[in-house]
This record gives C-alpha cells, sequence and structure tokens, in this order.
C-alpha cells in the first residue's frame, strides 16, 4: 500500500498542475513555471518536473512544469516517454508551451499582475519568440550550458555551471530526506544524469565529479544494485536512439 500511494505521486502532482491550467482554478497569488528548453530532451523534462514539485512539496509554492514542445511532438522523445511512463505519465499528464491559447492566457494575465515566476531550466535564454511574454519574470536559472548572461537575477539563483546534466544541480538542491520519500524523483534524477554522462564513464568526457557525486548519492537512497543501474541506463540509452513508432 505505501509503495502505491508513494507510485502516484508525481503523476498526481502533475495533474493538478494541469488542472489548474484547463480549468484556470488557480485562485491568486504567485506562480512560478518551470521550463526547459526547446529541444527538450529528457534533462529538459525531467529537471523541470522534479524540481517544480520539489518547489510545491518542500517550498509550498505554486509552481508547474511546462513542456517546452507542442504535445504532438511528445511521442518522438522516445526515452522520455518510456522514462516517465514507467511512473504512470503520459502526454495527457503534461502541459505543453506550445499550441496552448489556455496557457498563453494564464501567463499573460500573471504577468499583467505581476504574479508570476520563471524558472529556466536546461537553458538560460528564452527564445525570441518566448522573450516578450516572459523576460520580466525569469526569478532562476539552473542549467549547464555556457552562460548568455542574460537577466538581471541575483547569484544565489544563478545557478549555471558546466557539468554533464542539468539533473545533477536540480540533485544538489535536494536534501537526504525530500528524496528519500519521492523515490519517483530519485529514480527520475538518476537515470537521466545516467543518460547525460553515457553511464558515468569518463572515456565520453561527458561525466564531471559532481555528476559522479550525485549519481553515486541517488543509487545509495534507492539502494539499486549494480545490475539496476545498468538495465536503467541501457534501457535509456536504447529507447533515445531507436527510431519512433
Ligand atoms: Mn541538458
Amino acid at each position: 500500500m505505501e509503495n502505491f500511494t508513494k507510485k502516484i505521486l508525481m503523476k498526481s502532482f502533475l495533474r493538478s498542475c494541469k488542472d489548474l491550467v484547463t480549468n484556470k482554478t488557480f485562485n491568486g497569488g504567485t506562480l512560478a513555471i518551470c521550463l526547459g528548453n526547446q529541444a527538450s530532451d529528457l534533462d529538459s523534462i525531467v529537471s523541470s518536473i522534479v524540481f517544480s514539485y520539489a518547489q510545491y512539496k518542500r517550498d509550498k509554492i505554486t509552481s508547474i512544469p511546462i513542456i517546452n514542445i507542442p504535445a504532438d511532438e511528445y511521442n518522438l522523445r522516445t526515452d522520455a516517454t518510456w522514462f516517465l511512463e514507467k511512473f504512470g505519465i503520459s502526454g495527457e499528464d503534461l502541459i505543453f508551451y506550445h499550441q496552448n491559447p489556455t496557457l498563453i492566457d494564464v501567463l499573460e494575465s500573471l504577468g499583467k499582475e505581476n504574479n508570476l515566476q520563471v524558472i529556466l531550466t536546461d537553458h538560460n535564454k528564452l527564445t525570441p519568440e518566448q522573450e516578450p511574454l516572459l523576460g520580466n519574470f525569469v526569478y532562476q536559472i539552473i542549467d549547464h550550458h555556457v552562460d548568455e548572461k542574460c537577466y538581471d537575477i541575483p547569484s544565489e539563483r544563478r545557478i549555471i555551471d558546466l557539468i554533464g546534466s542539468s539533473c545533477t544541480l536540480v540533485a544538489e538542491l535536494l536534501s537526504d530526506d525530500m528524496l528519500r520519500e519521492d523515490r519517483e524523483c530519485c529514480e527520475a534524477l538518476l537515470g537521466t544524469i545516467l543518460l547525460d554522462t553515457m553511464n558515468l564513464e569518463p572515456k565520453f568526457k561527458k561525466v564531471t565529479p559532481r555528476d559522479e557525486k550525485q549519481a553515486l548519492r541517488l543509487l545509495a537512497l534507492l539502494s539499486f544494485e549494480q545490475k539496476q543501474r545498468e538495465e536503467l541506463f541501457e534501457k535509456l540509452f536504447f529507447e533515445r536512439f531507436k527510431f519512433p513508432s
């Protein structure tokens, strides 16, 4: 029973986020949005979902993750669709930025009231189309690309380091207690770090000591054995490069 309850946590969080936008059930105050980049690979998707979830659970902030592609492109992200499906999450549970007039409406009215906080994960500069709507509200950046030095935000909220995965940066921000409680977050971050760093193999020159440290910490928190780690990496690697059906 306990496992079952924990298993639906991320999905029910995403459902309530979607409900908030679709039925405009948000009533006042500040809304945070976590937005990955427009390539929306696994790192963008997982870093925005997990950080948003952490803001909601830990900081009691109303925060929603937004996937930065049109909904009909989601099933081309075969690694993400497979991985999130493992947690019972489908494209129906996610909020996509594009072709979503209801979302744009919500963001526009929050912007007018100055009640919007934008958190960029896995990128540090909005695209020119998104800049006019969101640029004034960038509140925090969590990214592992070269800093394009946009947006005047305090250094503690400007987390930009050239490491293997944005998910490493998200993991660094989360306590053992929170991760222990949320196995799904733990596994989602771990799988993404493994995929982004080619299973922490130094010869591919993707992994940094910080990625390795967080991956090993997540493995320990999950009590994963070597075999489970290898299976997770291999499955994600296979799903990333297979031809979409
Ligand atoms: Mn990335």
